[in-house]
């Protein structure tokens, strides 16, 4: 599904975008069952031959990649609500890059304000021209649980995507934030879509539930944002994006094993329907001079 012109008007205007009931009660219950099943709050990490680890305090967890995760988080990297949205503010050879699960106890410490459109960023920009919106790095975060306004969780800059001044370093600390940031709720199923050249971050999480979200990072077709491919199908620090084999998976279909391409430029497909598009470059004008 493409954005309607009221969405691509919210989007461009706040940098974000909530899209509700994108998963019903049924994959909401399939996936939040494999999570208790993963038992992620008693892995020990760097043990495991499965996940990788950001253990932010006893509260917070990070674990991916998701690529590597069963079926059904696999296949929410090619959602049909969501593959139209990416192409509009990516571009139409956009790419997977890397995803992972975050896991938070009530008391988990806030993440700072980050993003921004200052300093220039060219890897996590956001641009519109002639009517097109680039974004250099989309986050999809589907709730797995409901956040509600007072939660915890994402918060932003509503418009700082577009900022002319940087962030002051004041406003960074989100252990006590002020009128200027957005909490943005969700109910569980819903996807929120933000460009990363919004300043945005983490509040502490504050519910007595645990949150559980799930991250789809993706890029235009010419960039990688993590780390090179590791043949143990592990992610280095930081992370790194899939490697080809991993398209080979019987459960991925062609508009996905397009997602999970490395990036290139030369004959890139368009990703949603594997037509090639030619160069992306605004129109040039000619004439006598
Ligand atoms: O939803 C959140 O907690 C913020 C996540 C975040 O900062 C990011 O994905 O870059």
């Amino acid at each position: 599904m493409h954005p309607t012109e009221e969405e691509r008007y919210l989007f461009d205007l706040r940098g974000y975008l909530v899209v509700d009931d994108v998963l019903g009660a049924a994959e909401l219950e399939e996936l939040n069952r494999l999570l208790d099943a993963y038992d992620i709050w008693n892995q020990t990490p760097g043990e495991d031959l499965f996940f990788d680890f950001w253990k932010n305090d006893e509260r917070q967890i990070s674990a991916g990649p998701l690529h590597a995760w069963d079926r059904p988080f696999r296949q929410l990297i090619g959602h049909p609500r969501i593959v139209g949205y990416l192409a509009e503010f990516l571009g139409p050879g956009f790419r997977y890059d890397h995803g992972h699960a975050m896991f938070m106890r009530k008391g988990g410490t806030p993440f700072g304000l980050h993003g921004g459109r200052v300093p220039w960023a060219p890897a996590i920009s956001y641009e519109v021209i002639d009517g097109l919106i680039r974004s250099g790095l989309m986050v999809v975060q589907y709730a797995l649980c409901d956040a509600g306004p007072d939660d915890g969780g994402f918060c932003a800059l509503p418009g700082s995507h577009k900022a002319n001044f940087a962030c002051p370093a004041s406003f960074e600390p989100l252990d006590d934030p002020g009128p200027w940031i957005e909490r943005v709720a969700l109910r569980a199923g819903s996807v929120l879509v933000f460009t990363e050249a919004l300043t945005h971050g983490t509040l502490p999480w504050a519910a007595d539930h645990e949150r559980r979200a799930l991250f789809y990072r993706y890029a235009p077709g010419h960039l990688a944002h993590v780390g090179r491919y590791r043949e143990d199908g592990r992610e280095p620090p930081g992370g790194a994006y899939p490697r080809p084999s991993d398209s080979a998976s019987d459960d991925w279909g062609p508009q996905q094993r397009r997602m999970l391409e490395p990036p290139y430029v030369h004959e890139r497909p368009d990703t949603v329907t594997g037509e090639p598009y030619g160069p992306e470059r605004p129109p040039t004008v000619t004439g006598e001079g």
